[in-house]
């Protein structure tokens, strides 16, 4: 007799729960990796993505494409580029960025094996036509041993098109790689913008964004093997950037950061956010990968970053509740009447000054605790952390808690901006760290709150809660079609 395979246990298969976000952008089904060619473009947000639209787990990369007016209503538009046969990007259309050049929307994008940079061009944002000449940058630069040659970020600079390549020199670390070129197609290699070092900043540096903000320029990076995206803040001058300051933008996951100039003035940010289970659990879901909300970037006063989700975002708020006053070393639960869902969420909890060593919420918790994710600061450590040892009872989850620097200033108290997405979480303290998690509950029960205290008391000025409604994905309607 065969013996049977092993009967997954019911956290595995409780489909009761759902655990696809809602209030982040995804493909309708399959995977989703960079955001990619982020532009607002005659009064449209248009987010391209890495798009792999054959299996939930990485595969060919082709470029899917939203676009939305308000940040909460999305088209999902036809592929923008798909890899082409025979061609420099045969084996995939990677990461890259889109620019307006001479009234002309163009794409600038890596082709692989061998990594090389291509053109396409469109007259409608809908349908896109490669550059016959492509690949218009088709090998590094000589004498330069690099570590990798991709995801090109350009800009305009004194009548001349400026374009970083993401690299890294053998031996010595990640690099920005600054080209110049009058048209896109004809391109110079000039130096390297910026140079780290392997040990600190890693040895590739993964999807370059280079931009000013107030009075300096801001490089970001997401470097190999850190999995995250580091920001510097510093000066530009001379065509090369000397960094001043630095950080990282989200110490969970989320990676391959862009950023895009809108019609206000915001420089406004989305990342990768990844799953956090296996690839096995990918596949069963059918989906895999979301960007994150957009962030509205800020220079502080000493020269770090300020992240703050877009205020557009509020439009998805339906009931509000409030509560007051309450003491988090208590740790009991709060009222349904306040927790409403308990999966799609935004929550501001203010907390007064604290003794407590840790303090927070306990989010997505199951009333007998087998299931809670802890989202605190820890005060001794000077750390924002989301500890997911109990997130799921799901074996194929993550387990591990995520974390990073963060210290309140002297008489400054802690304000948590937490947004509940079913399975994705992402946390801002203090407008100025963030971190972004994953957790997968099981129980159709994990949805309460309770408020979290170690080590001493904390209070728990107010928390504001919102049930989250679903962005509005709208299909796409071929031109002539409507009407
Ligand atoms: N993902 C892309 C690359 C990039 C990496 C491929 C970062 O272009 O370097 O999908 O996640």
């Amino acid at each position: 007799m065969t013996s049977s395979p092993q009967t997954p246990d019911s956290a595995e298969t409780n489909t009761s729960v759902s655990q696809r976000p809602v209030t982040h952008l995804m493909p309708p089904s399959q995977w989703l990796n960079d955001p990619n060619g982020l532009i607002f473009h005659e009064g449209q947000y248009h987010l391209f993505y890495q798009y792999g639209p054959e299996k939930a787990n990485w595969g060919l990369k082709y470029w899917g494409h939203f676009v939305s007016r308000d940040l909460v209503t999305w088209t999902h538009l036809p592929i923008a580029l798909a890899p082409a046969p025979g061609s420099p990007d045969k084996d995939g259309c990677w990461s890259g960025s889109a620019v307006v050049h001479e009234g002309v929307p163009t794409l600038i994008y890596t082709g692989v094996h061998p990594e090389v940079q291509c053109l396409a061009t469109s007259e409608d944002m809908l349908t896109w036509r490669k550059h016959p000449g492509n690949p218009v940058i088709a090998a590094p630069p000589d004498g330069l041993e690099v570590t990798g040659f991709r995801d090109p970020c350009p800009w305009q600079e004194d009548g001349l098109w400026h374009l970083l390549l993401g690299s890294g020199i053998k031996d010595v670390g990640g690099a920005a790689l600054l080209y110049t070129s009058p048209d896109l197609t004809h391109w110079q290699y000039r130096h390297p913008l910026c140079v780290g070092n392997r040990e600190e900043t890693g040895t590739v540096w993964e999807c370059p964004d280079f931009f000013p903000l107030g009075d300096k320029w801001v490089l970001l990076v997401s470097p190999i093997p850190l999995g995250r995206v580091l920001y510097f803040t510093g000066t530009y001058r001379d065509k090369k950037f000397t960094p001043e300051a630095q950080g990282v933008c989200d110490f969970g996951d989320f990676y391959a950061a862009k950023s895009m100039l809108d019609g206000q003035g915001r420089r406004l940010l989305w990342g990768w956010v990844w799953e956090g289970w296996s690839d096995r659990a990918q596949h069963r879901a059918g989906w895999a990968g979301a960007l994150s909300l957009p962030r509205v970037l800020s220079l502080r006063k000493d020269g770090t970053l300020a992240m703050e989700p877009a205020p557009e975002l509020e439009a998805l708020r339906q009931q509000h509740r409030r509560l007051t006053d309450r003491n988090a070393e208590a740790q009991a639960a709060l009222p349904e009447e306040i927790v409403g869902n308990g999966r799609t969420l935004e929550l501001r909890a203010e907390f007064g000054a604290a003794e407590a060593r840790q303090y927070g919420l306990r989010v997505r918790c199951s009333p007998d605790g087998s299931e809670e994710t802890l989202l605190y600061y820890d005060a001794a450590e000077k750390r924002l952390v989301a500890e997911r040892a109990h997130s799921s009872l799901n074996p194929e989850a993550k387990r591990e808690a995520q974390s990073g620097a963060f210290a309140l200033e002297p008489g400054e108290t802690l304000s948590l901006h937490i947004f509940l997405d079913n399975s994705l979480v992402e946390v801002y303290a203090n407008g100025r760290a963030c971190l972004t998690t994953r957790i997968y509950p099981t129980r159709a029960d994990s949805c309460g709150i309770r408020l979290h205290a170690q080590g001493g008391s904390a209070l728990l000025t107010s928390l504001d809660v919102w049930t989250l409604r679903p962005l509005t994905m709208q299909a796409h309607e071929p031109p002539g079609k409507a009407g």
